[in-house]
């Protein structure tokens, strides 16, 4: 900062000479009257500038390329981070080839690198890790995951009580595929299992998202009724009692807001027999699965439907959420068509998503 003093017979010739030498930013620090003798003043202004930084603020960006400039910043900061973070669990496993390569893989893959990290330090605490290949390592990391998750047969043993009929609700966030999971189902039950099915659509949000499901029933054969409140739902169920087993599809809300899910146990209130599915969709990012599943730990789930594996290749956000929550998951969803694309989900076909085949394809038959 650059300070000067300026002396006029008037203060504002004083601020003149301040204005005309500095420029219209100088900063006055002060002001004094001296009196040279008793016939002679004058005034005494001190003016700072600071010629480092003439022009403060920078030139005002042009509109969208500062939002734009931001999002890359944030994007450089994640990638940063994750290098500087991965750099850290990479070196606590010493990895060397071919550790080193399977860990890469399953980032790759998408499963988060804190889960990499304990799955593969567990597989390699056995006395020959010195000698392991690839393939042990694999099988080690395989061992260990599969430990740790946990798969449901929902319609393995229905258990009908007198009053309720087994019932099974489809909940979740929009468009993942609720409404194609229970139709996909349904089918199944009704044609391969020959089960008496019927379907509740509860839509008490959006008006017209029945009209889906009840051409589904309709190709089925399959009893439908559409309800809006706790009451009708009572009710209608009531009306399904000898029913095998009811499925009740519920439209898509979106779930990261916690205020909805509360809304859902409203609706379901306390009921036997009735369990919950969450669908959500494979190709979700992991933090919004993360944050989702958690807004629902006011609901026993009875397991997760993924649905949409086939338009994933980052499986590893599905396994990361199994690894997160005790949930065990029962499907996969693996593609549109009705009844085909779904199946049960195994250890055997979830690892065959995270370690495909060399030849590209990504598990499906
Ligand atoms: N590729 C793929 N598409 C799927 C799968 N499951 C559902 N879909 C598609 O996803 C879209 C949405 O499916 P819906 O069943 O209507 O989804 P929803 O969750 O009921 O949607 P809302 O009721 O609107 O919340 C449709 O185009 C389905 O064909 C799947 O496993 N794989
Ligand atoms: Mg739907």
């Amino acid at each position: 900062m650059q300070v000067k003093t300026y002396r006029a017979p008037t203060i504002n010739r004083a601020l003149e000479l301040v204005k005309n030498e500095l420029g219209e930013d100088a900063l006055i620090l002060g002001n004094k009257k001296v009196s040279v003798s008793p016939t002679e003043n004058y005034v005494e202004v001190m003016a700072a500038i600071d010629p480092g930084n003439p022009d403060p603020l920078p030139p005002e960006p042009p509109p969208g390329l500062d939002f734009q400039a931001r999002q890359e910043l944030q994007e450089i900061k994640s990638f940063l981070s994750l290098l500087i973070s991965s750099k850290d669990y990479f070196s606590r496993l010493q990895m060397q080839e071919p550790l080193a390569e399977v860990y890469h893989s399953l980032l790759v893959r998408g499963l988060d690198e804190k889960h990499c990290y304990v799955l593969l330090k567990s597989a390699l605490t056995q006395p020959q890790e010195a000698a392991l290949g690839k393939r042990q390592v694999v099988e080690g990391f395989c061992r260990e995951l599969l430990a740790r998750i946990k798969f449901a047969r929902p319609f393995h043993n229905l258990t009908p009580t007198a009053s309720d009929p087994c019932t099974f609700s489809f909940l979740g966030p929009t468009g993942v595929g609720k409404t194609t999971s229970l139709a996909k189902l349904a089918a199944y039950l009704k044609i391969k299992r020959s089960l008496e099915v019927g379907i509740i659509s509860i839509d008490s949000y959006r008006i017209g998202a029945v009209s889906q499901l009840g051409t589904y029933a309709e190709i089925l054969d399959i009893p439908f009724e559409a309800v809006q409140s706790q009451r009708e739902f009572q009710l209608v169920r009531q009306k399904f009692k000898h029913h095998d087993l009811v499925l009740v599809d519920t439209s898509g809300r979106n779930y990261l807001r916690r205020s909805h899910v509360d809304e859902l146990k409203e609706l379901f209130g306390k009921n036997r027999n009735l369990h919950h599915f969450l669908v959500l969709s494979a190709t979700a990012k992991d933090n919004d699965l993360k944050q989702t599943i958690r807004h629902f730990d006011s609901i026993p789930l009875h397991s997760f439907i993924f649905t949409k594996i086939d338009e994933t290749l980052t499986i590893g956000s599905v396994i990361n959420q199994l690894l997160r929550f005790s949930c065990p998951i029962s499907y996969l969803g693996t593609g549109q068509q009705v009844p085909e694309d779904m199946e049960l989900a195994s250890p055997r076909r979830l690892l065959s998503f995270l370690f495909p085949a060399k030849n590209g394809d990504s598990g499906k038959n």
